[in-house]
């Protein structure tokens, strides 16, 4: 009885609430959601899902809609549609089982007697899951891509004779269409989230064998150069919203919101371009003293207001899931960073299915990707599994950052350069 009366004063304050906005902003008083006059709520006056006015959709176009047309426009992609296409399929799919993960105990460990995977962290059950269903996707649909490499899996995978299953052909008949492409990804990135319902996601980047080269599943096939090989690369994000994110190589970056009403991503966020420079760092600084001395004065800068592109205005965000995290910085500017630490000197995110596609997305985007040292995507591989010190960002900060590390040494904390030392770029960028 009381907490029916709470109840009702506290809705009552609402409606209150809401009636004193009307008076302030007409917007409210002509919204086609009306709040209903008797808000105090007993099982029978509960509205029925139908009876709630559903928000007037907006003509957006629909992701399969896009792809035909980018596909068409540039010749190069034209084998990539259906690829993509299975992309699309697989995150939907994906979506729905991170959606389940509790109310169907799909979360937690997939192996309790302690399985790990080749990175020796421990697999989460929908890691597992994802990884099939992404496998499946990027082999499935066309022969396209040859073979794949998975955070998940110790060595690359051939699609036709290792992932479907089909026997092997031999030597391959002149009719046969050969793919020129091979395709890397990490299924579920930040699975540790899941269990706090925190946001996830999946990343992924294609690459096209150089001319003259035969595509298979050798590790060696797949130790190409960001720069000239990643043609595509793209992320799904499972948070508020489910946003799919792609590039094509030339064709800018697009957004495509997943609609819960009818199961279509839709193209919400067109042509991304990350401002020049912004407010936000993403660093995890629980690991600051393990950071290299051109980080740790970096970060400082940042907290005590001495960034040439933060000024007094840093803002710190930290999801610890790098889509989630990656996807902040893209919309609203700043830097993520993982750099190296004393525990991994390489820093902890792997180079071909984590940090070569976001920095293909991020340079598409009018951003910039860095290892401190140079430019990321110039980085050549030497296994698959590599990691790579990673920072990701808005121009202006991740040129910040490079500088750092060009006046600051770990064997020497001093300035290791006295011409445009950091304070005169301090005073010349702004
Ligand atoms: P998991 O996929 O093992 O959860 O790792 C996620 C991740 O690779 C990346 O998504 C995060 O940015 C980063 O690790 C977080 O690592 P820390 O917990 O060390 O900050």
């Amino acid at each position: 009885m009381w907490s029916i009366l709470l109840i009702c004063i506290g809705v009552s304050r609402v409606g209150g609430f809401v009636g004193g906005l009307s008076k302030l902003n007409p917007r409210w008083s002509n919204s086609r959601i009306k709040v209903p006059s008797n808000l105090c709520l007993t099982p029978d006056s509960i509205p029925s899902p139908d009876s709630i006015p559903s928000p007037k959709k907006k003509k957006l176009q629909p992701f399969l809609r896009f792809l035909e047309v980018e596909c068409w426009k540039k010749r190069e992609f034209r084998d990539l549609e259906p690829v993509l296409r299975a992309v699309m399929a697989a995150c939907q799919q994906m979506n729905r089982l991170v959606q389940r993960a509790q109310t169907d105990d799909l979360y937690g460990v997939a192996d309790p007697s302690g399985g790990a995977n080749v990175q020796g962290e421990v697999q989460q059950q929908l890691d597992v899951l994802c990884n099939t269903i992404m496998l499946q996707s990027l082999c499935g649909c066309s022969d396209a891509i040859v073979a794949v490499a998975s955070e998940e899996e110790d060595l690359p995978r051939n699609c036709r004779t290792d992932v479907l299953k089909q026997q092997s052909m031999g030597s391959t008949p002149a009719t046969l269409k050969m793919g020129q492409f091979v395709a890397c990804f990490d299924p579920l990135d930040g699975s540790k989230n899941i269990d706090s319902s925190l946001p996830v996601g999946t990343v992924f980047g294609i690459f096209r064998v150089p001319p003259g080269t035969t595509a298979d599943a050798s590790e060696k096939t797949f130790l190409m150069r960001g720069d000239s090989c990643l043609v595509a690369a793209g992320y799904c994000l499972y948070s508020a919203t489910t946003v799919l994110v792609l590039t094509l190589k030339g064709s800018g970056v697009h957004g495509f919101t997943l609609d819960p009403d009818t199961g279509l991503f839709l193209h919400t966020l067109r042509d991304i371009r990350i401002p020049p420079k912004g407010h936000i760092y993403s660093f995890n600084e629980a690991y600051f003293h393990d950071y290299n001395h051109a980080v740790q004065r970096y970060l400082n800068a940042l907290k005590s207001g001495n960034s040439a592109t933060m000024g007094k205005r840093a803002n710190a965000r930290y999801v610890g899931a790098l889509v989630a995290d990656v996807h902040n910085i893209l919309i609203n500017g700043g830097i993520y960073g993982y750099p190296a630490t004393t525990a991994h000197p390489s820093g902890k995110l792997r180079l071909l299915y984590e940090s070569a596609p976001m920095a293909l997305i991020l340079e598409q985007a009018g951003g910039a990707a860095s290892t401190g040292y140079g430019r990321l995507l110039d980085v050549i591989p030497q296994s698959i599994h590599q990691r790579v010190p990673t920072f990701l960002g808005s121009v202006e900060n991740i040129y910040e950052i490079d500088q750092f590390h060009e006046y600051y040494t770990d064997e020497n904390d001093e300035k290791t350069k006295e011409v445009q030392s950091i304070d005169y770029y301090i005073q010349n960028m702004a």
